[in-house]
């Protein structure tokens, strides 16, 4: 069910700061910037220059709080690459199949992620230590 790697995430302590490192160290652009409320981070979408949009991104994630999930990952580990997202284009069906496997999912339901995309979690103890992330994009294309 996995169509793509989506992106890999980057835990950074100020996002602005580390949007300028990758563009003066690797050229990288930001497509897409937003804060999610809910998951307590400003982040942004990196890509490399003139490629189409669909092809694997990176994301910066900079906590708006400490108790949020990249406030306590800066906390306890540091800045540094903090998930991996597998792109599926059925978010549920994914978790669902993945539950049946034994793998623990972090949340019931899927909840809201970057540019409207649906996302679920699985734990990171139950995926070889990385915490990996299903992303199912906005059927709109976004
Ligand atoms: N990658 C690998 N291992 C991780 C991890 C990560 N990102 N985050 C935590 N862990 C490890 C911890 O080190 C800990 O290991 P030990 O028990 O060996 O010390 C273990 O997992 C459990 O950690 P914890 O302290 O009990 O749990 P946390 O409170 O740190 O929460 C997690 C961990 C994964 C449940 C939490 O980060 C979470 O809910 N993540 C999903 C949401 C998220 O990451 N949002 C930000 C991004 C938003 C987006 O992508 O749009």
């Amino acid at each position: 069910f996995v169509t793509a790697i989506d992106h890999v995430g980057i835990a950074v302590p100020d996002l602005d700061a580390a949007i300028a490192f990758h563009a003066e160290h690797f050229g990288l652009e930001v497509a897409h910037e937003e804060v999610n409320e809910e998951q307590g981070v400003r982040e942004a979408m990196l890509r490399a220059p003139g490629t189409a949009g669909t092809e694997t991104a990176i994301q910066l994630l900079a906590p708006l709080r400490d108790d949020s999930a990249i406030g306590k990952f800066l906390a306890k580990s540091g800045p540094g690459l903090q998930q991996l997202a597998y792109r599926v284009s059925d978010v549920d069906a994914a978790a669902a199949a993945l539950r049946a496997q034994g793998l623990r999912l972090l949340y019931d339901e899927a909840k809201r992620g970057t540019s409207d995309s649906r996302v679920n979690f699985v734990h990171p103890k139950d995926a070889g230590g990385v915490l990996v992330e299903l992303v199912e994009p906005a059927k709109d294309g976004h």
